[in-house]
């Protein structure tokens, strides 16, 4: 049922609408094009589909040029995602993750930004195997990528008490409660028989409709004190209320999102703003509802103002709220306190509840490789052979060996140690706060270089540093190859957004907690001026912090940079 007051922009849909409309359900012609050995790629429709089916087409960057020049077609590879809501694993499907990125992969893997496993450089020929060894493992791709909800994050510290395995719980349902009902993958990927419907009568998608959502949407459940997962850049966050040691419901929060592009102030990074509360239950229902407000109201005709944080702003707070009670049917509770300390991880052992530890391992830019020095991918194999408890992906691309018992945790130190894997102690705690996007060599859409730079640009930080007695002062530092925002760039207290090969705009002024976002500093440069503005700022901030203040909030203090109170004015 359509509220009159409220309305879509109106406008020609854009080429991905005619895409999916024209798809028949996500099917377009991936079967086909799949099997076809005369190119590695796909064409260009049926790459925007795929993106449904938890894949990217790509190709590798860093040979681009050579390839051109030998007259080749790109070196053609598939990204593929997987959905793993809360980011957790058994040890089992780490081995097969492992075992795929070594047979199909690069022989690594990423570890998200949103708590999953990503494989790159898989060739068109073995991507239906590799697709039904991640579902025989209990896994699967389904929706990682594309116009509909994406993996559900969720707190990953294990040891708080029964109210994260609760909220995990919660997770896993709303990634299933809001898959795409669709046929085609199970048809395409698992040979799963077709059957004949009647289209006419059938209703194939109740919840998303033949078009699914203008672009897609994101769901994250935090639970205080620790916003890890960045609740507020997603376009539905959930805030665990907990009351006498109960999970008694959760603060909904809307129209979150990170990505913009350079020099469009049409498109801005804004934070989800909390509209109530609810009780656990109804979470379910909630969701369902405001993505159905989305798919009706979103912008179907410009797709980078397609996100819901647009359709919010549009519409106004209120308005999408009154939509939103209407739809449910019951009024949302006044929201209740809560309060976010970081949104950082929190490194080394501890122990929680039935006596279990939990290991967080520091993962640099979230890749688990084997290097000459550092065979960190061997090292967690040999973990995840004798493992019994779990592994959980953090939101900011760590590692947690969970649920460890008493018995194993010697025989784990002892691989840890082997192997050198450490909480990374020995870094600065700038550098164990520091998240980067993959970036190149296999985004397409990357300008600057994160993940392979940002270690290297640490290494100079940390003699700035070092210099001013900073070592263990936390500061969040996040870099993205663009502005899209992998890294969640605007809710970093130092960010960087690639702007050229080697050049960066310089944002500051996120606060530690996740709830400010960061605005423009410095545009377009290059390492040597980085590092001279670092080395000013950070002498100063050693010099002139209150007590206990962070870097986020002293910059704002300081007056060295305006605070952005709304995303609609991050670029004034
Ligand atoms: Fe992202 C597109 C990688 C988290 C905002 N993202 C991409 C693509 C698929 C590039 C493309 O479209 O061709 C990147 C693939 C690179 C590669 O080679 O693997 C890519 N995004 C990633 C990951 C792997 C970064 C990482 O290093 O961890 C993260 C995978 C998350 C996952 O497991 O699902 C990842 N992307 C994010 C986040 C952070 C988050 O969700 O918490 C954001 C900002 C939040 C948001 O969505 O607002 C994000 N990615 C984008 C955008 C901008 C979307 C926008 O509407 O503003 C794009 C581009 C697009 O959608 O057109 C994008
Ligand atoms: Fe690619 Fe940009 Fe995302 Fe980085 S932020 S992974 S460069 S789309």
């Amino acid at each position: 049922m359509v509220n009159r007051l409220l309305k879509a922009p109106e406008g020609p849909p854009s080429d991905v609408e005619q895409i999916k409309d024209r798809s028949n359900y996500l099917r377009g012609t991936l079967e086909e094009v799949m099997q076809d050995r005369i190119s590695a790629g796909i064409p260009d429709d049926d790459n925007r589909l795929m993106k449904h089916h938890g894949s990217y087409l790509q190709d590798d960057r860093d040979l681009r040029n050579e390839r051109q020049k030998q007259k080749l077609e790109p070196a053609y590879q598939f990204m593929l995602r997987v959905r793993m809501p809360g980011g957790v694993a058994k040890p089992s499907q780490w081995l097969v993750m492992d075992e795929l990125a070594q047979k199909h992969g690069n022989g690594t893997l990423k570890l998200t930004t949103r708590q999953t496993f990503q494989m790159h450089g898989i060739l068109k020929w073995n991507m239906k195997k590799t697709i039904q060894e991640i579902h025989a493992s209990m896994l699967d791709t389904i929706a990682a990528c594309g116009d509909v909800n994406r993996n559900v994050m969720c707190n990953s510290i294990p040891f708080q008490s029964e109210i994260h395995s609760e909220v995990y719980e919660w997770s896993k349902k709303l990634s299933d409660y809001l898959l795409p009902r669709t046929r085609a993958y199970h048809e395409i990927w698992l040979d799963e028989e077709k059957i004949a419907g009647t289209p006419e009568v059938e209703v194939v998608e109740p919840m998303y409709g033949p078009l699914y959502l203008p672009r897609k949407f994101k769901i994250g459940i935090a639970v205080p004190p620790s916003n890890d997962i960045d609740v507020y850049s997603q376009d539905l966050g959930f805030i665990a209320i907990v009351e006498s040691g109960k999970l008694v419901g959760f603060n909904v929060a809307i129209g979150g999102g990170m990505g913009m592009t350079h020099g469009d102030k049409a498109t801005y990074p804004q934070l989800a703003k909390v509209i109530g509360f609810c009780e656990p239950d109804r979470i379910l229902d909630v969701a369902e509802k405001v993505i159905t407000i989305q798919r009706d109201y979103g912008n179907r005709s410009v797709r980078k103002n397609a996100r819901f944080k647009y359709t919010v702003d549009r519409l106004g707070l209120e308005p999408v709220k009154n939509e939103l009670e209407n739809r449910l049917g019951w009024h949302l509770d006044e929201a209740k306190a809560y309060h976010f300390d970081n949104n950082g991880d929190r490194y080394g052992w501890v122990r929680g509840l039935q006596g279990k530890w939990h290991f967080t391992l520091f993962v640099e830019g979230g890749r688990i490789a084997d290097w000459k020095e550092y065979k960190l991918m061997t090292g967690i194999r040999e973990i995840a052979k004798i493992h019994t408890g779990d592994f959980r992906l953090t939101s900011n691309q760590n590692l947690i060996i969970a649920n460890v018992s008493s018995q194993k945790k010697k025989k784990i130190i002892d691989l840890l140690e082997t192997y050198g894997l450490t909480d990374g102690a020995h870094h600065s705690a700038l550098r164990r706060s520091s998240i980067a996007c993959v970036s190149l060599p296999t985004c397409g859409l990357a300008m600057a270089e994160a993940e392979r730079y940002l270690p290297v640009l640490l290494d100079k930080v940390e003699t700035i540093v070092d210099e001013n007695g900073l070592r263990d002062e936390e500061i969040t530092i996040r870099m993205t190859g663009c502005p899209n925002g992998c890294a969640r760039h605007a809710l970093g207290e130092i960010g960087f957004i690639g702007k050229a090969p080697g050049k960066y705009n310089m944002y500051l002024g996120a606060a530690f907690d996740g709830s400010r976002l960061s605005k423009m500093y410095r545009e377009n440069i290059g390492e040597a001026e980085i590092l001279k503005e670092l080395q000013v700022l950070l002498s100063r901030f050693a010099k002139e912090r209150e007590e206990r203040e962070h870097f986020g909030d002293f910059v704002i203090r300081a007056g060295i940079i305006k605070e952005v109170t709304d995303g609609t004015n991050f670029h004034d």
